[in-house]
């Protein structure tokens, strides 16, 4: 592994240090931090002063995946792309992501924005909280990212230019392997109760099944379409009832749109399956949830053709059959990538607490089964599935 010279690990102590060297603070105001990470990858210091009332966050990657452990090296060249993405996001869409103050590549660290006010929409959703204004804002957040940084809208040297940029080999793989591929065979990075083995079984077994997710993977392994965030799932997001911003895209790349447009929807379907045991009233809080998917997709595809049709700078923009192609193969995408996403998520290596936190087992195993047999059909039928009958058939589960 090639750790870049004069890297080391923050402490509590140094993460203090590099505040005050960052001028954010005052040399004499008291300053208190505290490790707050709860992700699978990187250390997350919160230094405040309770003088000033200021608070910062230092974000450090650590050189390998902290999730599994030192076995497992990990480059500290994502710490980059995370700083360079929340840049061009803050470009884009300022209002959606933290504000960036310093980022140092050598050790491997971002001072930013404080979203302490902020939940993470996952433990915010298990807990029975709505948020009136998510899906304009994730609608909105995907449709000027994703437009903006396209071949609709760039020169094809800057956007060729911002291929090269965020290139991000180690991460892709990292997805490649535990969304597109571990959890459709007998891998060991799969995690799964052994009542749930027939079900999971079925998935392996099922050629038509493992025929789809190859030709996603390849997708995703080839169609540079626009810069993505890659890892857009509810931990990736705080809200307020007011204000949501996106953080994380350690995984940014040039990826394929429905990508990221899927990974939200999948996790919001994880969380509306996982309902069942959350919620005093389950149906209400999942027709929310439905409201929320079928709103985002509104939002984004309307204001993604607004964007096409007023801003687009390629030829074929002025083409308006064009984008109506282009977002039919977007939805599908979409489908299909939820698909992935809803399996790796029930049975892979990263797993979610909406389903883990399901008590007795035997609910836990139903909800499970449910999650594995709407990602199979997702997968499957992606090519006729609308958005109508993709919320008729969430409705109907
Ligand atoms: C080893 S990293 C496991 C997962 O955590 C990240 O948030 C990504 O979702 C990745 O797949
Ligand atoms: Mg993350």
């Amino acid at each position: 592994m090639h750790i870049a010279q004069n890297y080391t690990p923050l402490t509590e102590e140094s993460a203090a240090e590099v505040a005050r060297s960052l001028k954010y603070f005052s040399n004499n105001e008291k300053l208190e931090v505290s490790e707050i990470g709860d992700g699978n990858l990187n250390y997350v210091f919160r230094i405040c002063s309770s003088q000033s009332g200021k608070s910062i966050i230092i974000k450090q990657a650590l050189p390998y995946a902290k999730v599994v452990g030192e076995s497992w090296p990990l480059t500290l060249d994502r710490a980059r792309i995370e700083s360079e993405a929340l840049k061009k996001a803050g470009e884009i869409v300022p209002e959606f992501v933290p504000k960036v103050y310093h980022h140092d590549p050598i050790l491997a660290y971002t001072a930013m924005e404080d979203l302490s006010s902020y939940v993470i929409l996952r433990k915010g959703l298990i807990e029975g909280y709505r948020y009136p204004h998510l899906a304009k804002h994730i609608g909105t957040y995907l449709a000027h990212t994703l437009f903006y940084t396209s071949d609709w809208y760039l020169h094809p040297f800057e956007k060729k230019e911002l291929v090269k940029q965020f290139s991000n080999p180690e991460l892709c793989k990292i997805t490649e392997d535990l969304v597109f591929t571990d959890p459709f065979f007998d891998s060991d990075t799969n995690s799964f109760p052994d009542a749930l083995r027939p079900a999971v079984e079925k998935i392996w077994n099922d050629d038509d099944l493992i025929h789809e997710v190859a030709q996603l993977k390849y997708a995703f392994l080839t169609r540079a379409e626009s810069l993505i965030h890659g890892d857009l799932h509810t931990g990736s997001i705080f809200v307020t009832e007011n204000s949501t911003k996106i953080i994380d895209p350690e995984f940014a790349f040039y990826g394929p749109i429905g990508f990221d447009i899927g990974q939200f929807i999948a996790n919001i379907i994880l969380n509306a399956i996982s309902q069942e045991y959350h919620a005093s009233q389950p149906q209400a809080f999942q027709e929310y949830l439905y409201q929320v998917i079928e709103e985002t997709w509104h939002v984004f595809s309307n204001q993604f053709l607004q964007n096409w049709q007023q801003r687009g700078t390629e030829k074929y923009t002025q083409t308006v059959k064009v984008a109506s192609t282009i977002l039919k193969q977007v939805w599908e995408d979409t489908v299909g990538f939820a698909g992935c996403e809803i399996i790796r998520r029930t049975i892979g290596l990263a797993l979610v607490a909406d389903l883990e936190l399901v008590k007795p087992l035997e609910k836990q195993i139903q909800l499970k089964q449910q999650a594995l047999e709407l990602g199979a059909l997702f997968i499957k039928e992606r090519r006729s599935i609308t958005l109508e009958s993709l919320l008729q058939t969430l409705r109907s589960v």
